[in-house]
């Protein structure tokens, strides 16, 4: 049915639905989007007979909340005022301002669900409602501000355990770790290769975040992570740097056993295998972390790994279909500073057991 009417005897209108608007002036589906309905007169509690009521015609429930409306200003001095959701709006409006004011690191719809959960007081029939939303804006008593940066653990970049590397490329894991009474808002995440200007590699939420580095380059990252207030902190971690320790080099000491087989998907063409029990490999390094790359496939079978001596893990390398380049293991130290250690991979006998390389964070 459509109804048409006299609007305040200066232009003909029509409507569709009792109280609704004929059509939105914005798109209330959005998340950041606040419907406002009006409380009239700004000091009583009921809703304005002109203020819109929900649901929409396809059925969500509006106004989102409801702000005071028949203010007085230097413009609408008493007993005149200013009315309408045209004034509610920028009750609503100022509220959510001085909201974002105290938190400014809130993205718009996380200022719209604060509004919603923490500065309405319900009005009409219990809980939200198609007459006043969520309730009427009525700010709450302001809490002290919070001028406190977060505290941020790391940054801390390790080869990627359970990767397989690129015919050259190592993937790496960026891991970091912050927390703040007003809870982290976001973190960035910089590269810096070689000494050069600092590139953005992530921004938000997320604790860890990948890169590929080549070995033998040199990388920088840093971590600065944010509260809803805005106070920051920035971690730098120190220049590393990936050397590869390939299958035929020096610095590897093996057993008696091994065999060299050239391949042109291994890492660097080439990897050694064992299958005797007890047959091993050490390499002494100077770094924070080591990787083990292997070659994976249906005849190879495990080898326990000790690092300083000291039993860690016994890793598997069977695997019904071939892997290549695969960081089977990585073990990384406390302090994250370069020390010296030992990696020893020791073959069980059940199968193959491959070194193609043994990668060193440095
Ligand atoms: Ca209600
Ligand atoms: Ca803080
Ligand atoms: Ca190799």
């Amino acid at each position: 049915m459509l109804e048409f009417m006299v609007n305040q005897g200066n232009a003909l209108s029509h409507s569709t639905v009792a109280y609704s608007a004929t059509g939105p002036a914005a798109d209330s589906k959005s998340t950041s989007e606040v419907s406002v309905g009006a409380i009239d007169p700004w000091y009583g509690t009921t809703i304005a007979d002109y203020s819109s009521r929900g649901p929409t015609n396809d059925g969500r429930t509006k106004p989102d909340l409801s702000a005071a409306s028949c203010v007085t200003s230097s413009i609408y001095a008493a007993p005149d005022c200013f009315n309408g959701t045209s004034a509610a709006t920028p009750v609503a409006a100022g509220a959510a301002a001085l909201m974002l004011d105290q938190f400014p690191m809130m993205s718009s719809s996380q200022l719209k669900t604060s509004m919603l959960n923490n500065a309405t007081v319900d009005r009409g029939v219990t809980g939200t409602d198609n007459t006043y939303g969520r309730g009427e804006v009525i700010l709450p008593t302001p809490v002290s501000p919070d001028v406190t940066a977060p505290s941020l653990t790391g940054p801390r970049a390790t080869i990627t355990e359970g990767s397989a590397l690129g015919t050259s490329l190592v993937p790496y894991t960026v891991t970091y770790s912050g927390s703040d009474a007003s809870t982290i808002a976001r973190y960035e995440v910089d590269l810096s290769v070689n000494g050069g200007a600092w590139s953005r590699l992530y921004t938000g939420t997320a604790k860890s975040v990948s890169f590929n580095a080549t070995p033998a380059s040199r990388y920088q990252v840093r971590v600065k992570a944010y509260d809803y207030a805005a106070n920051w902190r920035m971690n730098t971690s120190r220049t590393f740097t990936v050397s590869n320790y390939g299958d035929a080099s020096a610095n590897l000491a093996y057993s008696t056993g091994w065999t060299s087989l050239s391949a042109t998907s291994a890492y660097g063409g080439a990897y050694k295998y064992a299958s005797a029990t007890n047959a091993s490999v050490r390499l002494a390094f100077t770094g924070d972390s080591v990787t083990w790359i292997a070659t994976k496939g249906a005849n190879f079978g495990s080898a326990d790994v000790y690092i300083d001596g000291v039993w860690k893990k016994t890793v598997s390398l069977y695997s019904a279909t071939t892997g290549w380049r695969k960081a089977v293991y990585t073990w990384s130290n406390t302090s994250g500073n370069a020390e010296n250690h030992a990696i020893k991979v020791v073959a069980r006998g059940d199968g193959f057991v491959a070194i193609d390389s043994f990668l060193v964070n440095s």
